[in-house]
């Protein structure tokens, strides 16, 4: 087979396609994240890869391996039992080739359960395709309120260096104004509603966080989408409409009165954009933000919205008994049932008990999911970190990567939530490792990823490590951001980000789920 062809580590202007998605219609889906797309394609076809679906000619066989008729006999288990119960028998346990979302068809409906839901699973994070409600990479729709206003925004910048540093530098002040301004308004219980301060603190932390990445990255299109949801999401919350005007004049007034003349000038455009602008960034009319209103659930998010923990095992057990079981659970189920909670809890339909369940449901799955596999650590394998940024919270999809590194022979040292930067540097120079995972789903802590690859490339003792990015905030930012950054490449979904590390360090390139497969233990 001929070796990869690695393009330089940076801007080489295929950043694009170094993002890899699990989707069959993304441009490149074949874990060969680093070559150009066309190259991608023809060698993915001689090495039988991803591209070669079961039943479709160029197909790996499949290995009958005894852990994978165990598998076969349980999804047979399953489907006679859907067919003793009086349901449908499963299409494809005859001649078709079994498709993804047949298991939980017959648990879904053994337990009386619409099934119309299920093709949720089947369908690929950010695809665009039909009955995908997750905006595709980079991806708005025309003639948008945010279209306009993004074209709109782009001449906000660039801001010269200075006038962001003292930004930053003032950062502390500005939000201590802000909140002192706000709370002594006089009208500002019925401007938050049922919401409360803490929450308003919440908001102007959060809105800080987004207009000093949006300077830092001048990204200003990225401010909109970001305003746009704050304005969508809190008025869910119960902030009034005309909150928004009024928090941005506070913005205003504090810049000017904590900043040089010159810089505040500069920062003030911003405010003065987001004010003059206010009417159209108004949530009714906001249709770009597709993934608020996922048309299909599916089983295992019923189940999860229900707090039924019971369902959500056996569901993922069902899926657990196919071939790619793994990635297929965590990329397809788990990840889409957890951007449908977070749909809901952004328009007001979920509250954060049902996302504090969903997460808690969710950890007890992945840790039902990881006994089936062989998760040890490898020890000649190659070493990787995997964390959030600093600051993120968002920690289920950092934990999907580490596992799925570590079932692909890599030896994982996770971190998990909110490292603080230094400490991870410190790490990064006592572990060598070949490979940084970061995870960021909050835009604002990008600029912390930023910095921390800044740290990292400033480092000679850090010279072979590559960084890899990827979480939901890939979802919002452009390629031009992310190549901004300084990464080495990324992916949509944790088998992207295996694909990923192993063309970036030159590992093994056989295809993905006979890899994986070989170390399942149950
Ligand atoms: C659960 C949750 C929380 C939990 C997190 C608990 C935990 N232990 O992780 C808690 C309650 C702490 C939380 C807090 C907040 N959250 Co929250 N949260 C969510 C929710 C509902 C699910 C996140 C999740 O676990 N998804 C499942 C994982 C598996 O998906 P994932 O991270 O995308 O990972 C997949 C891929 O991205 C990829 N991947 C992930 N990491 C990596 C890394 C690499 C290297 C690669 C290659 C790939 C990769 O693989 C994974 C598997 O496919 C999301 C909704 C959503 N759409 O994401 C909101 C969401 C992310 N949260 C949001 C917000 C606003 C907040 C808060 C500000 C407010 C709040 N009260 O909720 C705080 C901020 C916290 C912070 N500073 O980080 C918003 C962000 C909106 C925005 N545009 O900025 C979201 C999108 C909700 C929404 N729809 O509005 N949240």
């Amino acid at each position: 087979m001929a070796a990869l062809q690695l393009p330089a580590r940076a801007g080489e202007g295929i950043v694009g396609q170094r993002f890899t998605s699990g989707n069959p219609r993304a441009p490149v889906d074949d874990g060969l994240a680093m070559r150009p797309v066309r190259e991608a394609r023809t060698a993915s076809r001689a090495e039988g890869g991803a591209a070669g679906r079961r039943g479709e000619p160029g197909a790996p066989r499949h290995v009958r391996s005894p852990d994978i008729r165990a598998s076969l006999q349980k999804s047979c288990e399953i489907n006679m039992f859907a067919h003793k119960t009086g349901a449908q028998p499963v299409p494809g346990s005859g001649n078709r080739p079994r498709q993804r979302g047949d298991d939980l068809v017959a648990v879904a409906r053994n337990k009386g359960m619409s099934t119309t839901c299920i093709p949720a699973v089947s369908r690929h994070a950010g695809c665009g395709g039909p009955g995908c409600w997750v905006r595709p990479p980079g991806g708005r729709r025309e003639g948008t309120m945010n279209t306009n206003l993004e074209a709109l925004a782009t001449t906000l910048g660039p801001m010269s260096p200075r006038a962001v540093a003292e930004f930053e530098r003032r950062l502390d002040a500005l939000l201590l104004d802000v909140g002192r301004d706000l709370a002594t308004y006089p009208a500002i219980s019925s401007l938050i509603g049922h919401a409360g301060m803490a929450r308003l603190f919440e908001f102007n932390r959060e809105h800080a966080k987004l207009v000093r990445a949006a300077l830092r990255l001048s990204d200003f299109e990225l401010l909109v989408r970001g305003h746009a949801w704050f304005v969508r999401a809190y008025q869910a919350q119960g902030f009034w409409r005309s909150l928004f005007p009024e928090a941005m004049l506070a913005w205003l007034r504090a810049v000017q009165s904590h900043m040089d003349t010159p810089t505040a000038a500069e920062v003030s455009r911003v405010y003065r954009f987001l004010m003059e602008n206010d009417r159209e960034f108004n949530g009714e009319r906001e249709t770009a933000g597709a993934e608020s209103a996922p048309p299909t659930t599916g089983v295992f998010t019923e189940a999860l919205l229900a707090g039924d923990d019971a369902l959500c095992l056996e569901v993922a057990e069902a899926v657990l008994a196919r071939r790619e079981g793994l990635p297929v659970l965590y990329d397809e189920v788990l990840a889409k049932a957890m951007a449908a909670v977070g749909a809901l809890w952004e328009s007001g339909k979920a509250d954060s008990t049902t996302e504090r369940i969903a997460v808690g449901i969710v950890e007890r799955v992945m840790g039902m999911a990881a006994t089936r596999f062989d998760l040890h650590r490898v020890a000649d394998g190659p070493r990787a970190v995997v964390a959030c940024a600093p600051e993120e919270q968002h920690a289920l999809g950092a934990r999907m990567v580490a596992d799925l590194l570590r079932l692909d022979g890599w030896n994982v040292t996770y971190l998990g939530a909110s490292p603080v930067a230094g400490d991870l540097v410190k790490l990064l120079r006592r572990q060598r490792p070949a490979l940084l995972a970061l995870s960021v789903a909050m835009p604002g802590h990008l600029v912390e990823v930023k910095n921390l690859v800044g740290a990292i490339r400033g480092d000679p003792a850090l010279d072979g490590v590559r960084v890899v990015l990827g979480g939901a905030v890939l979802q919002l930012v452009s390629e031009r951001t992310v190549r901004g950054l300084g990464v080495d490449g990324g992916a949509r979904d944790a088998r992207g980000a295996v694909r990923a590390a192993a063309a970036l360090t030159g590992g093994d390139r056989r295809p993905l789920g006979e890899r994986l497969s070989s170390r399942h233990v149950s």
